[in-house]
């Protein structure tokens, strides 16, 4: 990967921001999601991978612009979305409910402030309600904190996490991260690109919610494996 340094233009406090959603099956809250969002601002993406559930139609009745993502991954979704999205910033908040809509304004607050280029929500300090309580969750919570550690210890760094959905940044830095991961892998990668560069990473609480309907596409079983080479390789290349 290139590693040129970052250099962020001159921030704005009223520069334009799009909201973009990955969607895979969401029907059951992609409406509401949409709605909240375009009170926000005017520029609301979903990028929808094959949903069958009319996930697609819902978004564009309520207002938002949909691209089809031909092929599955939620990283190969946010990559897309570097191309299409045309504001100085962009939001990135996933369908299932789990993300508090109305936060949106406190993670841009840094980027419009120009202290931060990059800003993620952090479940870790905002509180989580599905990241507790079983085996599944046990072991995503203490690999994820692992990832973590290493972030920080490799960049001198002192995050809470790397590994939520919900996040902003300035558009060029996110064209600039060259982002290469296919599934939900891009979240640590997003966040160890972005201290590869010198960009600025804040964190913000966020409470997480439980996702509110369907399921959820990680298999952790099937895909730790992918976490861990991923870490391993951006850490170390
Ligand atoms: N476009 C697109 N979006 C996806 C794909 N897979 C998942 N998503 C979306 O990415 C977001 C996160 O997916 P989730 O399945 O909730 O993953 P998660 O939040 O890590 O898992 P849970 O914590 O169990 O909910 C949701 O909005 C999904 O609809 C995909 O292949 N393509
Ligand atoms: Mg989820």
């Amino acid at each position: 990967m290139a590693t040129t340094q970052y250099t962020p233009p001159a921030a704005k406090t009223d520069d334009p921001f799009t909201i973009v959603i990955p969607t895979r099956n969401e029907a059951a809250t992609i409406a509401d999601i949409v709605t909240r969002s375009l009170q926000l601002t005017p520029f609301v993406l979903v990028m929808d991978t094959a949903s069958n559930d009319g996930t697609p139609a819902l978004a564009i009745q309520r207002g938002a612009q949909v691209v089809n993502v031909p092929k599955q991954g939620k990283g190969l979704a946010i990559r897309a979305a570097a191309n299409h999205v045309t504001t100085p910033l962009v939001v990135f908040i996933d369908a299932d409910g789990s993300h508090v809509v109305e936060d949106i304004p406190k993670l841009i607050a840094p980027l419009h402030a120009g202290s931060a280029d990059h800003v993620q929500a952090s479940r870790l300090i905002g509180g989580s309600s599905e990241l507790h309580g079983g085996f599944d969750e046990f072991f995503r919570l203490s690999g994820s904190a692992l990832i973590t550690a290493l972030i920080n210890w490799r960049f001198q760094v002192r995050l809470s996490e790397s590994q939520n959905g919900f996040r902003a940044l300035r558009l060029d830095l996110l064209r600039q991260l060259d982002l290469r991961e296919k599934i939900t892998t891009i979240e640590q990668e997003m966040v160890i690109k972005t201290l590869k560069v010198g960009g600025r990473l804040a964190e913000i609480p966020s409470h997480e919610h439980k996702r509110m309907h369907g399921y959820s596409s990680i298999r952790l079983s099937q895909v730790w494996w992918r976490y861990v080479y991923s870490v391993i390789k951006l850490l170390i290349i």
